[in-house]
């Protein structure tokens, strides 16, 4: 018995003594610091002798701790914080500190840094320069990207600032731990053990924001319960700011507007209700005391059902006005969502949001913004830019993208949204003639606003990758890259995350990004092609369903949407039909309403045309269509065999998650690709073009696949 016992033991130390082999589970997401070959490792070590720092803020400890970590993690070597300047040391300075810098901070703001490889005191050293410890923060994640992505680390001479003030997520997450629209496993947020128990995962959660230039956070759905207003839930709201307050997050919450009924009582919720407003700046002030940051708060006002201001004959404006009084003492701001369309407006959905927002422009309270959707239906796989952007120069637009891919494959499609993000960034709205691009719509530089803002819809739960697929995180780490430079080109970005993410090797970071690039047109070509859109299951959005024709509401319907019927399909949205083409520029809606100067990408969306339509190419409409099916499956078929070719060098265990996804986005491509010519052709009577091929299963067969239990339903 006892030398069973001691042999045991005997594993157990060997065990406990045996080098941990880390897994690549993907937690570690951008940020993994891995070993360097040999002479990267003494590249490294060379500019990083120790760390010269002035002040002690917890701010800069977690930049000092950071870059400890991450060379430690790729040399394996400790660096520690050094009292004077060393041949090699990586100074971390701000003008407050009076160190005699060789740097100008004057156009760096409060959260821009600067990166120079220079002299101090006659000491060649890597000085990283800013106005806050925010910026240092910053500086330091800029300083561990290059590292870690193979740059030159002895010629650095960069200058960077955030192009928008306002960079923040925006979490569907409910107070039950469920989340709306994700995919990637239950809420992070466990609000039952708040406020005592402060899990590591939300440090962890902010340090990755951090890396990224993410500075606030809004913590619940904006299907909101009045419940996270309780003293109880603000309590929890207060520990979850105290966790990120270090790395320059603030948190804002998302508010119903009857909180003030349905928590104490109130007969009304209208705005212009003295008592209503009293009850909004009490409870601004109550939270105000436990979060004396706290941000503000985001509405979704008199949409799917949500109340609001309309209720009572008010308008949004007044609404948000009043919260905006409210918070305006502290500082804080209200984002009000212009994501609104009711079941008794017979108007294009397309147009609700623009119909009721563009009269009110000039009227919004100065620290008030309207959250704008990227396109004007809902986060599709392609919408055209939303006519909002350039329409209302008086009022400060923040953009909303959606990071969770609701329409787009959910967790397990590769479908890369950078460049999603560039496409509306880049789209020009003409508002102050040519060059009137969304991305200076929303940084404030077109129309001279001073409060930016963007918000991206997050994707991030409890699973281990926090993303619901290692390619997921590419597009929580493209948002926060885009959110900081609007500019930023989507396949540069690819390229970092891929070397950061994998390795810098060329071998992989080249076939990884070819695949990224052109994931997303991919899945517009299975799923939505020629400016198709809501063609999805009814609910759970997962899978095809052009067929359903009925639900309640009409707009829920796809065949509100597309139209198709025997002579052609599209929805007319020039002046002999809804007209939404109207609501753009003239130059802009110039284009748009003739289906030949239209962007082809674009032409279901703005016109109904009939099926044998010669497109560009020479092809009908509908063997176009076909083609686009079939090259979506295609391109889903060479990313598994670029993804095969890379077995030898990829972790094993991404690796094979990477290729089972593969392996259900291709089943799924196929099917979405099947359902939509079967339900196509049995409306057009068309035949297949040569050489494409007859879906696997009957029509009727595509209408009985049913998913109750398909997540992120709300
Ligand atoms: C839609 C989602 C729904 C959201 C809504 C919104 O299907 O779950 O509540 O947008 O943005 O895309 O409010």
């Amino acid at each position: 018995m006892l030398a069973r016992f001691l042999c045991w033991m005997s594993v157990v130390a060997a065990a406990a003594l045996a080098p941990v082999a880390r897994a690549e589970d993907g937690y570690d997401l951008w940020l993994r610091y891995r070993p360097v070959e040999a002479a990267r490792s003494t590249d490294i070590a060379a500019r990083t002798t120790g760390i010269v720092t002035s002040g002690d803020s917890p701010t800069l400890a977690i930049a000092v701790a950071e870059l400890q970590r991450g060379v430690e993690g790729m040399t394996g070597r400790q660096i520690a914080p050094l009292s004077a300047l060393r041949p090699g040391a990586l100074v971390l300075a701000t003008p407050r500190t009076g160190t005699a810098m060789p740097i100008d901070t004057g156009r760096l703001g409060d959260e821009g840094y600067a990166i120079r490889s220079t002299q101090m005191s006659g000491a060649p050293v890597t000085l990283i320069a800013a106005n806050s410890d925010r910026g240092l923060l910053y500086g330091v994640y800029h300083w561990l990207r290059l590292a870690q992505g193979g740059a030159a680390l002895d010629r650095i001479d960069l200058r960077s600032a955030p192009r928008i003030g306002l960079r923040l997520l925006n979490h569907w997450d409910n107070l039950d731990g469920t989340v709306e629209r994700g995919y990637a496993g239950m809420s992070i947020w466990d609000w039952w053990r708040l406020p005592d128990y402060k899990g590591p995962r939300y440090a962890d959660y902010a340090r990755a924001n951090a890396s990224l230039g993410i500075n606030g956070t809004v913590l619940n759905n904006v299907n909101a319960k009045a419940e996270s207003l309780t003293p109880a839930y603000i309590a929890k709201a207060a520990a979850l700011a105290h966790v990120f307050r270090p790395y320059g997050i603030r948190v804002y919450l998302s508010v119903r507007w009857t909180a003030p009924m349905e928590l104490d009582g109130l007969k009304t919720a209208d705005p212009l209700d003295p008592q209503v407003a009293a009850w909004w700046k009490a409870k601004a002030d109550e939270i105000y005391r436990a979060i004396p940051d706290f941000g503000g708060f985001l509405v979704k006002a008199n949409s799917e059902g949500q109340p609001g201001p309309q209720d009572y004959k008010r308008t949004h404006a007044d609404g948000a006005n009043m919260l905006a009084a409210a918070v305006k003492p502290h500082g804080g701001i209200v984002m009000w969502r212009a994501f609104v369309y009711q079941h008794d407006n017979p108007e294009d959905r397309a147009k609700q949001a623009y119909s009721d927002f563009k009269p009110l422009d000039g009227q919004f309270a100065d620290n008030v913004m309207v959250q704008v959707k990227n396109g004007a239906i809902d986060f599709q796989p392609r919408e055209p830019f939303h006519p909002l952007f350039g329409a209302m120069p008086r009022t400060p637009l923040m953009m909303e993208f959606q990071i969770t891919k609701e329409y787009l494959g959910q967790s397990t499609h590769l479908t890369y949204l950078g460049p999603l993000f560039e496409e509306v960034l880049k789209a020009d709205t003409f508002a102050k003639g040519r060059g009137s691009t969304v991305a200076k719509v929303i940084d404030g530089s077109l129309d001279g606003h001073r409060l930016t803002g963007i918000a991206g819809v997050a994707n991030i739960g409890v699973d281990r990758d926090w993303s619901g697929s290692i390619f997921n995180q590419a597009d929580w780490y493209a948002f926060g890259r885009m959110a900081w430079n609007p500019d930023l080109p989507a396949e540069a970005v690819a390229r970092e995350w891929a070397a950061l993410a994998f390795s810098p090797d060329p071998r992989i970071v080249d076939p990884v990004v070819a695949m990224m690039m052109g994931s997303r047109e991919a899945a517009v070509d299975y799923m939505t092609p020629l400016g198709l859109s809501h063609v999805m299951a009814t609910g759970h959005h997962y899978g095809p369903g052009p067929w359903v024709s009925d639900l309640a509401r009409p707009e829920w319907n796809p065949v509100y949407y597309h139209k198709a019927d025997a002579s052609g399909i599209g929805f007319d949205r020039t002046a002999s039909g809804s007209d939404a083409v109207a609501q753009y520029a003239p130059q802009v809606a110039k284009m748009l309403a003739n289906p030949k100067t239209a962007p082809e990408r674009d032409l279901l969306w703005f016109h109904h045309l009939p099926w044998s339509y010669r497109l560009k190419s020479g092809e009908s409409l509908w063997d176009g269509m076909v083609h686009r099916y079939d090259r979506g499956v295609a391109y889903v078929e060479d990313m598994q065999r670029t993804w095969d070719s890379l077995r030898p060098l990829i972790d094993p265990e991404r690796f094979a998650q990477t290729q089972a996804f593969l392996r259900i986005q291709r089943r799924e491509a196929q099917w979405w690709r099947d359902a939509s010519i079967a339900y196509f052709q049995s409306v057009n009577r068309l035949p297949l073009p040569a050489g494409s091929a007859k879906p696997a299963h009957d029509l009727d067969w595509y209408k009985a696949q049913s998913f109750p239990f398909a997540p992120g339903h709300w």
